[in-house]
């Protein structure tokens, strides 16, 4: 009945609509050309269109206010359809589909996450979206063609990659102005350590904007705050990508890439005068053409020739250079020597060379920045990663530095490595000209001016000298951290006495200690593998011992002694949470193991881990990912509150840590996740993976194996996902929970555990909503089967949870609603 009259709705909204415009398209209706799909304020249209001369329709979103008609976006660039008999319609998957009229498909969406009911709409902003209706959250989509820009770039619309789906967003040209297939001119991102907007023609690359330097690109001096658009660019774990947004709602203005003229362009639409005007462009001029001046050449507008060596360098080919072929670039006058010492010159208002080969670090400031590059023979250069404030971060290049050019209007300081000698000799030939031309004036004026003029250079090169040092001074400051030594360490530990040892960790022994004034500490004495140079060891534990949360275990100070480095930790007298939920408890006698951890204990413990790691991952210094979380780094003290422990180990002591990939995966088995296991990728994501697992462990009373254990159905997850399922909470509970149990806790924590080991990063929250969800009774979203459970898992080894293999979501829903009610 009510089925009936809600189709019957249907009916008469759907004949009400049976002019041209709709505002949706379900699975039910399709669209034909001819009829239009139209934005809630009017401003977007989406239909079937010919680009000029041209009779080929393609399905294509334009602005629906403004009378020449601008073509945004293009579904089928490269088939067309060759007559007006195009349709297009939603499949009940939820997939997008353009046909012709013979019915072949010329485009497909491609989505492929199942929708129960979809939706088609067009929103204000131009981006055209598939909905799933029974979705709350309306910002979830199932497909955006934001995702896929054709060559124009919107307010909203992000151009860049996704770095964890590999989701790349690139403008590409139109073939020609009546053919929107994809023409050979592209504008991307990319992704180096310092990450560039690049432009391409073919497989060459023909401008570079220069890395984001917190302001702007240091190679685009017009792209500055305006009255019209701001704009951004993001640079995090998960995404990273350039986007600009409209001050007014009443300003139209797009970028977008032309084959024409072989530029992108921005226009912003002029009302008075009903066209579009040219806003910027880009590249600008002959110094923007990538590379034009070669290595350490450097490409000055207003000059004739327009390239010029870099100061320390000459030409490679003196000959073909003045013959105005600059492609060789210059050579350096004096060769580097990395072992006696190099110097830099600083050079003002630079673009900054390709980044290609490059290296940053948010944390560091300029001097270590220095320091870092003179350690490193094959480092060129180096210079600040943000200009904001006075300057912070570090980037190095390790190649030719390529493609500089001069940027008077907002260009970046950049320090070039030189011989030593480079910085003597500059002095020295100072020193001439500056004695030739008191010479000339000398006679020409007489004594007094000539010893007047002498002082006054004489200052100006000293000050020439200080800037070229500037940057050695200070280094040896004070540490902030107190150093012990080694003598009050081996005191403290009674020679490293094997009674003393707590305990081997991944990264060296672990030491008991007593300090003379009666202090208890934890001496963690480093494998000296890590072959981490001495600063950056400072460097790091300084910064490390900043981080205090009453959930992670404080470091006190650090020991260097030759080789040796020790870090030296508050002590915990109660051992790791793997003692109290594998049952290996401390034994007193009147107190069983239940008792000790009961639920409200656990949950507190729980509690404790999400805002330990919620602090690591948003404290604002330093993000770090502990990539080893696991029960035995969890310490407990004496009020049964968790201490994280090891953070920063792996950043520290585990090879490379800035890119989010390495070769050398460090971390624990069985609370590993999958892409960081199988690609070495890690994020906060990848630690949420391993929170969740030690969340079922506390919750279980059992170890996760792995989930490459042979018999998978045997996996933790595999365990809690069927038990979820069934709704035999029961079975998955630690029995020495017993009486204590809170079974809406306890449901509460094995939901958001799910969420936490799901297979794709995106799909798992983040400390903070876990944080939020953990003390929270509202409902949040289902998890989906955790990925590595689905294949040679549960089905296969486990036929009595291979029935429920196939029960649908709401069944959860319903177990989980009982759940909570009780
Ligand atoms: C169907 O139409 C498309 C586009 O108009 C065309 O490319 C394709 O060759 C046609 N297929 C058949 C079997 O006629
Ligand atoms: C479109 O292409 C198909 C297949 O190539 C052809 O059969 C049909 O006649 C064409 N239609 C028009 C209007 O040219
Ligand atoms: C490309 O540039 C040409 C010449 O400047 C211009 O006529 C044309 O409209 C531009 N195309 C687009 C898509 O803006
Ligand atoms: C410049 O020289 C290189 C080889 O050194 C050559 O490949 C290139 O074609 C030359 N460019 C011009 C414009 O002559
Ligand atoms: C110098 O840096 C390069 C690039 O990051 C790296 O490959 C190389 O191992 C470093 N060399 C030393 C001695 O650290
Ligand atoms: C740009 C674009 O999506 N082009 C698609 C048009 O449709 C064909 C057939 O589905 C695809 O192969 C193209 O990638």
């Amino acid at each position: 009945m009510e089925l009936f009259s809600f189709i019957s709705i249907y009916l008469l909204v759907f004949l009400f609509k049976m002019s041209t415009a709709l505002d949706t398209i379900t699975p039910s209706q399709s669209m034909s050309d001819g009829k239009t799909l139209i934005s809630q304020d009017g401003s977007f249209e989406l239909g079937f269109f010919s680009a000029g001369i041209s009779k080929n329709r393609y399905l294509g979103i334009w602005y629906k206010n403004i009378p020449v008609r601008t073509i945004v976006w293009v579904a089928n660039r490269s088939s067309p359809i060759n007559d007006s008999s195009g349709l297009l319609m939603i499949e009940i998957s939820g997939n997008l589909l353009v046909l012709s009229g013979n019915k072949t498909v010329v485009w497909s969406s491609e989505s492929s996450k199942e929708a129960q009911s979809p939706i088609l709409q067009l929103l204000d902003s131009g981006n055209l979206v598939l909905r799933d209706e029974k979705e709350s959250d309306p910002g979830i989509y199932l497909w955006q063609s934001f995702d896929y820009p054709s060559d124009t770039l919107l307010p909203g619309m992000k151009l860049g990659v996704n770095l964890k789906t590999g989701l790349d967003r690139r403008l590409t040209s139109w073939k020609s102005w009546d053919d929107p297939s994809p023409g050979d001119l592209f504008w991307k991102i990319q992704i180096h350590n310092n990450p560039e907007s690049t432009m391409w023609k073919g497989s060459r690359i023909f401008f570079r904007t220069g890395p984001w330097n917190g302001i702007t690109f240091s190679g685009t001096p017009q792209l500055k705050p305006n009255p019209i658009f701001y704009f951004n660019f993001v640079h995090n774990e998960d995404e990273v990508y350039y986007t600009f947004g409209l001050k007014k709602k009443s300003i139209i203005s797009r970028l977008v890439m032309n084959q024409t003229n072989n530029r992108r362009d921005r226009y912003t639409w002029d009302e008075a005068a009903q066209s579009w005007s040219l806003y910027t462009y880009l590249p600008i001029d002959y110094c923007d053409t990538y590379g034009l001046c070669g290595a350490y050449g450097n490409c000055i507008i207003s000059e004739s020739p327009v390239c010029q060596c870099l100061e320390g360098f000459k030409p490679k080919l003196p000959e073909k250079w003045n013959s105005g072929n600059w492609s060789q670039g210059c050579v350096r006058n004096k060769p580097l020597n990395c072992q006696s010492g190099d110097g830099f010159i600083k050079f003002r208002g630079l673009k900054l060379p390709d980044t290609t080969y490059s290296w940053v670090s948010e944390s560091m400031n300029i001097k270590d920045c220095r320091v870092k590059c003179l350690q490193n023979c094959s480092c060129t250069a180096y210079t600040n990663l943000d200009i904001r404030s006075g300057g912070s971060g570090c980037a190095l290049w390790f190649n030719n530095l390529v493609d500089i050019r001069e940027n008077p209007y907002g260009g970046q300081d950049l320090y070039v490595r030189v011989s030593a000698s480079e910085l003597d000799v500059k002095d020295e030939t100072g020193n001439k000209i500056v004695i030739i031309i008191i010479a000339a004036i000398a006679v020409a004026s007489g004594i007094l001016i000539v010893s007047y003029c002498f002082c006054k250079s004489r200052r100006k090169f000293t000050e020439n000298h200080r800037q070229n040092d500037e940057n050695n001074e200070n280094q040896n400051q004070e540490m902030e951290l107190p150093i012990f030594d080694i003598a009050t360490i081996a005191k403290a530990t009674d020679d490293f006495s094997m009674k003393n040892k707590l305990g081997e960790g991944g990264f060296g022994p672990v030491y008991k200690g007593t300090l003379v004034d009666g202090q208890e500490i934890a001496v963690k004495r480093l494998s000296k593998s890590s072959g981490q140079g001495l600063n950056e060891f400072r460097n790091e534990v300084i910064l490390f011992s900043k981080l205090q949360h009453r959930n992670l275990v404080k470091l006190l100070g650090c020991c260097i002694q030759g080789e040796e480095r020790m870090l030296i930790y508050e002590y915990m007298p109660n051992k790791s949470l793997d003692f109290f939920i594998f049952g290996m408890g401390p034994s007193k006698p009147n107190q069983t193991r239940g008792e000790l951890l009961d639920w409200s204990k656990r949950f507190n413990i729980i509690c404790g881990i999400a805002r330990g790691l919620l602090y690591l991952h948003q404290d604002s210094r330093l993000r770090v990912i502990h990539r080893d979380l696991k029960a035995s780094n969890v310490l407990i003290d004496n009020e049964m509150n968790p201490k994280i422990s090891d953070f920063g180990m792996a950043r520290t002591f585990g090879g490379d840590q800035t890119e989010g990939s390495t070769n050398k995966v460090v971390g624990t088995y069985g609370y590993m996740a999958p892409e960081y296991a199988t690609d070495g990728l890690f994020s906060v994501k990848s630690d949420v993976f391993s929170f969740g697992i030690l969340m079922l462990e506390i919750i279980s009373g059992k170890r996760s194996k792995g989930f490459y254990h042979p018999n998978q159905s045997r996996s933790l997850i595999g365990h809690a996902w069927s038990f979820w399922k069934e709704g035999k909470l029961s079975e998955l509970i630690d029995p020495f929970i017993g009486e204590s149990c809170n079974i809406s806790e306890v449901s509460r924590c094995v939901h958001i555990s799910l969420l936490c080991v799901q297979q794709h990063p995106v799909d798992r929250p983040s400390m903070a909503s876990i944080v939020l969800m953990l003390n929270s009774e509202n409902t949040f979203p289902q998890p989906k089967q955790p990925g590595f459970v689905k294949d040679k898992g549960l089905d296969m080894a486990d036929s009595s949870s291979s029935k429920l293999g196939s029960s649908s979501v709401t069944v959860n829903e319903i177990t989980f609603s009982l759940l909570e009610a009780r």
